[in-house]
């Protein structure tokens, strides 16, 4: 599967999502709340698996499915990190709303996103996720931070605990639903999406897609 909107098994379309963040900030509990609606147990099956599919249902009749990726171990100097980026349809920039530095450093995640894309036609959704809410008594990192970043880049937002499972999978919905230009109203929204078919694929049985080595192109991405 090298074509991140190449047609899966029911011909639904295909939306590459990646989630980028610091250590510790959060991002395979979310893949396994996502996943499996599960917290803690699974982590250590997740390792070495790189993405899984989900199928949801954005609105009726109109199924898409996510293939969301875990970078792993992967930090802003890694070898790989690249190709997990390349071809993504959605970033989710995590931090961990307990520990600053994580917040911080999602300008730097953000850099690499727009290294990967600087060439490249078509941007990325970015989202910025706020996790461990279900911690907001210790919380390092104001609203107003947040907002503010939300606001100078045009990210989308959203608060999540990926303990607790809080809002995670509408905030997965919200993405979708965005990089596929639906509006959603209220109560569409306020519906969990449904979820017909969860399965986690191999990294070994499916290699990383890889960014072409001529990245000339016409037109600019213009992230903000
Ligand atoms: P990473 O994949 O970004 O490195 P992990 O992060 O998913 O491994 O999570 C790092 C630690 O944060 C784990 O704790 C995990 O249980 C915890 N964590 C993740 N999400 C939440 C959350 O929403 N709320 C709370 N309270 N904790 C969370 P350990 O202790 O196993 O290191
Ligand atoms: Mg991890």
């Amino acid at each position: 599967m090298s074509d991140s909107e190449g047609e899966g098994p029911q011909r639904d379309k295909q939306l590459k999502i990646v989630i980028l963040g610091d250590g510790s900030s959060g991002k395979t509990s979310l893949a396994t709340r996502y996943s499996q609606d599960q917290f803690g147990k699974q982590y250590q099956q997740t390792v070495g698996l790189d993405f899984f599919l989900k199928r949801i249902v954005i609105k009726e009749d109109m199924h898409v499915t996510l293939q969301v990726w875990d970078i792993g171990g992967q930090t802003l100097g890694g070898k790989m990190l690249e190709n997990y980026i390349y071809g993504a349809k959605g970033i989710l920039l995590v931090y961990d709303i307990t520990n600053y530095n994580s917040f911080e450093n999602v300008e730097d995640w953000y850099t690499k996103v727009k290294e990967v894309y600087k060439d490249q036609e078509h941007c990325p959704h970015i989202a910025l996720i706020a996790n461990k809410m279900d911690l907001e008594h210790m919380r390092a990192v104001k609203a107003e931070k947040h907002q503010r970043m939300v606001d100078n880049h045009g990210f989308s937002s959203h608060f999540v605990s990926a303990r607790t499972g809080d809002t995670v999978d509408l905030c997965f919905l919200r993405i979708a639903a965005e990089i596929l230009g639906i509006t959603l109203n209220k109560s569409e929204l306020e519906r969990t999406a449904r979820v017909v078919k969860a399965e986690v694929v191999n990294y070994n049985s499916d290699p990383l897609p890889r960014p072409p080595s001529n990245q000339a192109r016409s037109s600019m991405c213009s992230v903000m």
